[in-house]
């Protein structure tokens, strides 16, 4: 066949979970039109909802959950609100960290920020809005172990999980570069989510404790590995391909991998970070073979 480029298994995968994604998001969002004052959700907070977590992204968090689910589950449809409720959370963080008070953004995933659209009390209102819709959608879903995997969820999203990265990184801005703050501000902010995600989706299938270790491991190289190229993409990456401005690590004075240990030797430790998360995955055997994909997947990253 003429000019066909052949769709991976991995790519295939990624896809179908992807679209199992969008379609749980549309599901489980609150609709637009509701009838205020006397009841429902008001039409500019659930367009601002609606904004952010419609517009695009890699939904990398949700695909994980459903991904780990699925390692031991062929039901992937009922691990879908707690992957919606994964990308309800991300959102959130993502919608906060833009605001003024917090990273200060305009841009995000190529469109103006959500408090650029519709000010900043209905953004902070959206992103509380969407956090909690995040654990009623979990709640409401009767799966006989939500409880386990929104427990998982909540702890890795809390205050000891993204939120103290978040708060780390905050208070550490124009602070002289420290590696073991860098760790812990990028194990917190980034691989926390991702440790949620997988252990949720494990949690839900009934997996033993010998596989929530190894996602745990497995998501905290993947994230490590993840922010680092974030932050090297942040000096070296195409601002129209990323959707979002870049450099503004260095003019915050954010206290980064490469910022701290160079960019040559960021691009090294991406890779060992890489090549330990595969390692962690080889505990799932052959059904891990989505997860090594993924993080290899990372050497690729332009956005
Ligand atoms: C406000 C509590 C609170 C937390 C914010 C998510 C976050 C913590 C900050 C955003 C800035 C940042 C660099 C976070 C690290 C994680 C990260 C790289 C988020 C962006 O995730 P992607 O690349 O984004 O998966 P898409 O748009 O694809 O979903």
């Amino acid at each position: 066949m003429k000019n066909c480029i052949k769709m991976t298994e991995f790519e295939r995968q990624y896809n179908i979970y992807l679209h199992m994604v969008e379609a749980g998001l549309e599901k489980f969002l609150p609709l637009q039109r509701q009838v205020w004052p006397t009841s429902g959700i008001p039409a500019n907070l659930a367009a601002a909802m609606r904004y952010s977590l419609l517009s695009g992204g890699k939904r990398l968090r949700p695909v994980m959950l459903l991904a780990s689910y699925n390692m031991l589950s062929e039901k992937v449809e009922d691990a879908l609100p707690f992957a919606a409720a994964m990308e309800m959370i991300h959102t959130y963080s993502l919608i906060h960290d833009d605001l003024p008070a917090m990273d200060n953004d305009d841009m995000r995933r190529g469109k103006p920020s959500n408090h650029k659209m519709f000010g900043e009390a209905t953004a902070i209102l959206a992103g509380d809005a969407l956090l909690n819709h995040a654990y009623e959608t979990m709640a409401q879903s009767n799966h006989p172990l939500a409880i386990k995997a929104l427990t998982h969820i909540a702890y890795h999203a809390g205050a000891s999980g993204m939120i103290a990265g978040q708060a780390a990184d905050l208070a550490m801005e124009e602070e002289q570069p420290d590696m073991d703050m860098v760790y812990y501000i990028q194990r917190h902010k980034t691989s926390d989510l991702f440790m949620g995600a997988m252990k949720a989706g494990l949690a839900l299938a009934g997996a033993d404790s010998t596989w929530i270790n190894a996602a745990e491991s497995y998501a905290l190289h993947y994230g490590l590995a993840f922010q680092i190229t974030d932050d090297i993409l942040d000096i070296i990456g195409d601002e129209h391909v990323l959707g979002k401005s870049i450099g503004k690590d260095q003019s915050s004075g954010k206290m980064t991998w490469p910022g701290t240990v160079g960019l040559e030797k960021a691009k090294l430790d991406a890779q060992t970070h890489i090549e330990k998360a595969i390692q962690a995955a080889e505990t799932f055997g052959s059904s891990g073979a989505f997860f090594v994909s993924l993080a290899k997947q990372i050497q690729n990253r332009v956005k």
